[in-house]
């Protein structure tokens, strides 16, 4: 497959003023006609021809100005059609299978109704069109289909005209904002919806809907809320309005991804939409809050103002992904919903940042673009902005977002666009912060202190690792909120913002008192890690008292690193091990114990850093060891501090459901039960099967199920089989009954995932279900790594037999076999032996084709 790059962009040679559209529905063949208004593009280089973007279309004929045209040709799947005037009307005519679209990407039928996603590319598999994100058009969209099949029949924009005769009903639609064929989409099928409306800042009424299968109808009032606030937030935080009537949102079950943005009408995935007490956890409530938020965002980021090209994905996704991170802070709590974000971003865009497929957040080149739909474009995309923000103050920022919205609205921008358009507004210098946008790798920033008078001078260096391709790197501008607090006297310093721009740079900040500990890179100011000799008393003292709840949390996961990676290396003495347990469970001991902390934030304080970062923190690790490392550790707190954890189980049991804090009060009870697994594995089965039994919400059902789904005891079997009996046929919990099985830390988790992978309800065909059991798997430290290779053997297998199936949702499964590199010898070569195989395998998609050629290199 061609490499596509950058530097190469070339604005299309065609303006497509209008595009009209006529679809005859059909689930297993559908005609679409399509009727372009095209005129030369004064501003590209003349051509004399047009190329049209097709995938897998069967065409039928093709018009210009009204007459039948045979002098076009195919060039792949292209066609390119001689122009020769200044100005015409093109008309094509294709057929396409909806039911044997497998990829879900196009148009395609799920559950008996018809749907589209096309972003990236998926346009080119509904009709011929210059499908790039920069050919912006005005779209009028009529449909007609069997009025039994298709009673309701949805579009972009605004419903102009319906009519239903002898049994065929027929839509029309008009979206009068002109788009790239990636916003748009098509929905037809049996649908009901919740209805709403909300009220702009300008008071235009706008209807909202949010439409799913009748039976699912009861689990939609938390998207309709969540709808509502997000368009609220974006007029007072953004100031950005809503800009047509009607904003329909549509859940469907089977889709590649979380959500899609188009135009007017989202389509979800079935995860982000439902909800209700009895099946989707207080996590599941806040997904789908963020993602309606989010896709709502890309409205003004990403739909009035798109992207020039691919490569500048970030673009929309970095900010839309700032923005709603943003809009859930405000929603759900600062601190405890940064946390969440940093561990994200460690657990995915770190990794990535460090492995064979790093990329910068504007890449250079790619073969396939569904590839880099990626924690670093979405992640790191978000932080750098956040970065910018930190720099100016968020009302600087927000100048800096008006003259971006302002300037460039109805564009297809670019990042340098985003970023000019901030320096101007904000009054930033962002000359050298440019870099971030070209420079992959997570930068490693070395902190030195020292005492000087009444002052701390503080040395801080920093690194840029090279990554594939990139071997030179230049210092990039790094924002750290720090202070300086004294354990002597206990009080805290001011906070400052320094910004790192050399390769090492001193700062001197005045003394709080005597023995001067730095809290840096508070709040995660940046997203760097961070690398100092600090004593266990000073991350002790953190822990305790740092007036910056994500710097508490920090300190207490940086005394956690530190004694598990030692241990897992072999590297502790008996001695230091006691010693490190010792000062461990005094630190979370002292939180459990905090009356002024609320159980939200006990809950995250509460968390070991996860077997996938500890790995990512030693050099070609052995997963077991650090299995066994973090297991040992849980077992001797769960025992030092069983009074303790009993005492808060006890207090959170007593919350009722939706009592004060009560959310907070879940997540501790099942962190509660984590510990007693390890310590009093026969004591954590009673407690939570007890949990299970009387639970009146998923949260904690899902919780007790999980810690049992690690134990080997009767209690296990029994609730496995009570989950499955009461949520049968409710997909998005069946979901969760073969996660809970494929994440468990059960010594024989290997063999249920083979079981699983049989059941009857296991699908390829459906992405949720294919995620649900492998996903899961594959992040399962354990059984993923198992000394022997069958994980990795099952992922290859996998991977291969879901290619020709669904290419894009094969492709996510890559990344976990291209750690080979990073970890001990004998397991990496049994990984790079299963990407062997795949490489060699004929017939691979183009997604699989690069992400494994990558691996490999
Ligand atoms: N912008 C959307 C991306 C998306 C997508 C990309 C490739 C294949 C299928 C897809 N479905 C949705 C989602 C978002 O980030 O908002
Ligand atoms: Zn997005």
């Amino acid at each position: 497959p061609p490499v596509i790059r950058r530097e190469d962009y070339k604005p299309y040679p065609w303006i497509v003023s209008e595009t009209h559209l006529d679809f005859d529905l059909g689930l297993d063949a559908t005609r679409v006609v399509s009727k372009l208004t095209v005129a030369r593009n004064a501003k590209a280089d003349p051509a004399d021809t047009m190329r049209l973007n097709g995938d897998g279309l069967e065409l039928l004929s093709v018009k210009v100005d009204g007459e039948v045209v045979n002098n076009w040709r195919m060039d792949g799947d292209d066609l390119i059609l001689p122009l020769s005037s200044d100005a015409h009307e093109v008309e094509i005519a294709t057929e396409i299978d909806p039911s044997a679209n497998t990829q879900l990407m196009g148009l395609y039928a799920s559950g008996g109704m018809l749907c589209t996603q096309c972003e990236a590319e998926g346009f080119r598999r509904i009709t011929f069109f210059p499908d790039r994100p920069d050919v912006l058009s005005v779209y009028t969209v009529k449909m007609r289909g069997s009025a039994e099949q298709f009673p309701v029949m949805l579009c972009n924009g605004n419903e102009v005209a319906t009519g239903e005769e002898e049994g065929e009903r027929w839509a029309e639609w008009h979206d009068p904002w002109p788009k790239p064929s990636y916003l748009f989409a098509l929905v037809a099928g049996d649908l009901v919806s919740n209805r709403g409306t909300f009220t702009t800042m300008n008071g235009r009424e706008v209807e909202l809907n949010i439409w799913v299968r009748e039976e699912d109808l009861p689990r939609t009032d938390h998207a309709l809320e969540s709808l509502r606030k997000s368009m609220k937030w974006d007029e007072e935080t953004f100031g950005r309005e809503y800009d047509l009537d009607l904003f329909n949102i549509v859940a469907v079950s089977d889709f590649n991804m979380g959500a899609m943005e188009n135009k007017g009408l989202n389509v979800f995935n079935t995860k982000y939409v439902l909800a209700d007490q009895e099946t989707a956890t207080d996590a599941d409530y806040d997904a789908i809050e963020g993602v309606i938020a989010h896709e709502y965002f890309h409205n003004w980021s990403g739909n009035r103002i798109t992207c020039r090209d691919w490569f500048q994905l970030s673009l929309k996704e970095g900010f839309t992904v700032l923005r709603d991170q943003l809009f859930s802070q405000d929603m759900q709590g600062e601190a405890v919903k940064r946390i969440e974000d940093v561990r994200i971003l460690r657990a995915a865009q770190f990794p990535e940042d460090s492995g064979p497929l790093a990329h910068p957040i504007r890449p250079d080149s790619y073969r396939e673009i569904s590839n880099f739909y990626t924690a670093t474009i979405y992640n790191k995309g978000a932080e750098v902005i956040r970065m910018m923000r930190t720099m100016a103050g968020p009302e600087k920022f927000r100048e800096g977002t008006d003259l971006y919205f302002d300037r460039h609205d109805g564009e297809a921008a670019t990042c340098e666009d985003f970023v000019s358009a901030i320096e101007d507004g904000a009054g930033l210098d962002l000359k050298q912060f440019r870099l971030w946008y070209s420079q992959a790798g997570t930068p490693r920033v070395t902190v030195a202190q020292e005492v000087v008078g009444d002052g701390l001078k503080l040395t801080l260096s920093q690194e840029v690792p090279a990554t594939p391709g990139q071997s030179e790197k230049k210092p990039v501008p790094i924002p750290l909120r720090l202070a300086v607090h004294s354990r002597a006297n206990g009080a805290t310093g001011p906070e400052q913002l320094a910004v790192l721009t050399e390769a090492e740079q001193t700062f001197e900040y005045p003394l709080a008192g005597p023995d001067p500990v730095v809290s840096i890179n508070r709040g995660f100011s940046a997203p760097v890690r961070i690398k100092r000799d600090v004593s266990q008393d000073d991350l002790a003292f953190l822990a305790a008292s740092d007036d910056d709840p994500f710097a508490r949390y920090e300190a207490l996961q940086e005394l956690a690193v530190g004694h598990l990676v030692a241990v897992a290396s072999g590297d502790r003495s008996d001695a230091d091990r006691a010693a490190g347990e010792d000062a461990l469970a005094k630190a979370l001991g002292a939180i459990l114990t905090d009356d002024a902390l609320d159980d939200a934030m006990r809950g995250e304080l509460m968390t070991l850093p996860s077997e996938s970062y500890l790995f990512e923190q030693m050099d070609r690790p052995d997963p077991a060891r650090i299995h066994e490392a973090r297991e040992g550790l849980k077992a001797t707190l769960g025992t030092t501090l069983a009074s303790e954890f009993h005492a808060l189980y006890d207090r959170c049991e007593a919350v009722p459901f939706d009592g004060e804090g009560a959310r907070g009060a879940r997540k501790v009870k099942t962190q509660v039960l984590t510990y007693a697994a390890a310590s009093d594995p026969a004591k954590a089965a009673e407690l939570a099967a007890h949990q299970y039994d009387k639970a009146d919400n998923m949260t904690d059902r899902q919780g007790a199920l999980m810690v049992l789904c690690g134990l080997e005891c009767p209690e296990r079997t029994a609730r496995l089989l009570d989950f499955y009996n009461r949520y049968k046929g409710n997909a998005l919990v069946i979901d969760k009954w073969f996660t809970l099985q494929a994440l468990s830390l059960h010594p024989q988790a290997i063999e249920h995932v083979k079981a699983l992978a049989k059941h009857d309800d296991f699908t390829l065909r459906n992405p949720n279900r294919v995620r649900s059991l492998y996903m899961a798997f594959a992040g399962n430290p354990q059984a993923f790594h198992a000394a022997d290779g069958e994980g990795y053997r099952m992922l290859a297998d996998l991977i291969l037999e879901l290619d020709p199936i669904n290419p894009q949702t094969a492709a996510r499964f890559v990344p976990s076999l291209g750690k080979w590199r990073k970890i001990e010898e004998g397991r990496a070569e049994k990984m790079r032996g299963e990407l062997e195989r795949i490489a060699k395998a004929g017939n691979l998609s183009r997604d699989i084709y690069e992400q494994v050629a990558r691996s490999l290199e």
